[in-house]
């Protein structure tokens, strides 16, 4: 790493894995706080070194932002599931540090004043991975302290987990995958209308985060035609920058591809768009902004399309298990899996315990599909049951196969038969056990299958 000719750096130093700096800056932003005790001040002991941790997420800096002066090794810890890192404002910080991963700052002879740090992978820092560390004499580092650690508090743990799952299914407001009712024109298009716009939406019980959204939904409304429907969708923009829409997985002529600049103008703030075509292939599909996807998709603005029936393989033995012909599909659940922006590790737009449980009865057969539009892979695990996946991306498959965890990447569909045998609370999951539990609680991609004895 070069050090940048700053005149505000006083005292660089290289270390094992981190450049230290020092700006005789903070000095300015001195804070005073000479009433401290200073039980764990740096200055107490001569030589010694604070450690303290700071966990990066997304889209998150949290952990121990008041340091005490003097030296501290700061661990830094990437908790979230993509690459993030932690750089000082206007000087440098950590590599890039895998999910997972940590990496150790060494901070050396710090005076009290705050430093500014951020994420510089681009969209991070806009996305809320900013902060400001306050260096304070005789701070307080709660999850460091000097050298000699805490055990943590096993039993509180142990509650906040019981807690948290107890919570389930914890009631919040607005409910995404609406199905949208089209208005039947005279030649018998179906014409539907979407609004894009910023609402408040409830992400887990008291968490309302600013959702990028069709018609004030996460996800927007399902889109459901018959094959052969001539479809128009009014588009709306009411938000604050331009977009688009693109029909993921289905069929349309070129120019309805939604691919601003190219395919179409940009949709500009305050502007009307009208797409037209027809639904001339079944499609398990979804629709989601193109422009600006990283922002807008996962911010909200995502949405399933559906042309025309499931393929369920009626009347096929796959695997030794006969599928009746007759089979009669007693619930059909969208699962569209997000796991960034502000709407974060969810299905169908919620954190547990916010998410919906599916309650069937004994002997029931399930159709799920789920869709991915976040920016991870998932591996779906049902409880108890065998999912038959019998689509890939809406494409019907030759040979439908048995799983209990399916793997959906980003972009992907996966529709799966689920024959409910047997009564019980299972619990349904994505398996990446940081996109479900944390030290606070079970949440996010977490639901569950209540299978009633009738
Ligand atoms: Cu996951």
């Amino acid at each position: 790493m070069a050090v940048k000719d700053d005149p505000f750096i006083s005292v660089i130093r290289l270390s094992i894995v981190a450049v230290i700096v020092v700006l005789s800056f903070w000095a300015l932003f001195a804070i005073v706080n000479n009433e401290s005790g200073g039980s764990v001040a740096a200055g107490e002991a001569a030589g010694g070194i604070s450690t303290a941790t700071i966990e990066l997420s997304e889209f998150a800096i949290e952990g121990d932002l008041t340091l005490p002066t003097g030296d501290v090794d700061v661990t830094v810890v990437n908790v979230g599931g993509v690459d993030h890192d932690l750089t000082i404002r206007g000087s440098f910080g950590t590599q890039l540090i895998s999910a997972g991963q940590s990496e150790v700052l060494e901070l050396r002879d710090l005076q009290p004043g705050t430093i500014e740090v951020y994420c510089s992978v681009p969209g991070h820092e806009g996305a809320g991975m900013v902060g400001t560390i306050t260096v304070a004499e005789g701070a307080v580092v709660a999850g460091g302290g000097h050298g000699e650690h805490e055990d943590p508090d096993w039993e509180a743990l142990d509650q906040a987990m019981i807690d948290s799952i107890l919570a389930f299914p914890a009631e919040t407001e607005g409910l995404g995958n609406q199905l949208l009712e089209p208005t039947i024109l005279a030649d018998g298009t179906k014409e539907f209308e979407l609004t894009a716009e910023i609402v408040e939406w409830e992400v887990e019980p008291g968490k309302f985060v600013e959702a990028w959204t069709y018609n004030g939904m996460v996800p927007g409304p399902a889109i459901k035609v018959d094959l052969g429907d001539k479809v128009k969708v009014i588009v709306h923009n009411k938000l604050p920058m331009g977009t688009d829409v693109h029909w993921h997985g289905v069929d349309t002529p070129n120019n309805m591809d939604g691919v601003a600049p190219l395919t179409q103008p940009l949709i500009r703030s305050g502007e009307d768009y009208v797409y037209e075509f027809v639904a001339d292939a079944p499609a398990i599909g979804m629709y989601h902004a193109h422009h600006h996807a990283q922002m807008q998709v996962t911010n909200g603005m995502f949405a399933i399309f559906q042309i025309g029936d499931m393929p369920i393989p009626y009347g096929q033995t796959i695997g030794g298990v006969e599928i009746p012909a007759d089979l009669e599909v007693a619930l059909d659940i969208p699962m569209v899996v997000n796991d960034a922006g502000v709407i974060g590790y969810s299905i169908n737009g919620k954190s547990f315990p916010a998410t919906q449980p599916y309650v069937v009865n004994k002997g029931d057969w399930i159709v799920a599909t789920y869709y991915n539009e976040g920016l991870q892979i998932h591996p779906m695990h049902l409880h108890q049951f065998g999912q038959l996946v019998f689509a890939k991306d809406g494409f019907p498959l030759d040979n439908p196969y048995w799983a209990d965890t399916i793997n959906v990447a980003p972009g992907e569909r996966y529709s799966v038969l689920i024959h409910a045998e047997d009564a019980g609370a299972w619990v349904w999951h994505c398996h990446i056990l940081t996109h479900v539990e944390r030290e606070e609680g079970m949440f996010g991609m977490v639901t569950a299958v209540i299978v009633q004895d009738n």
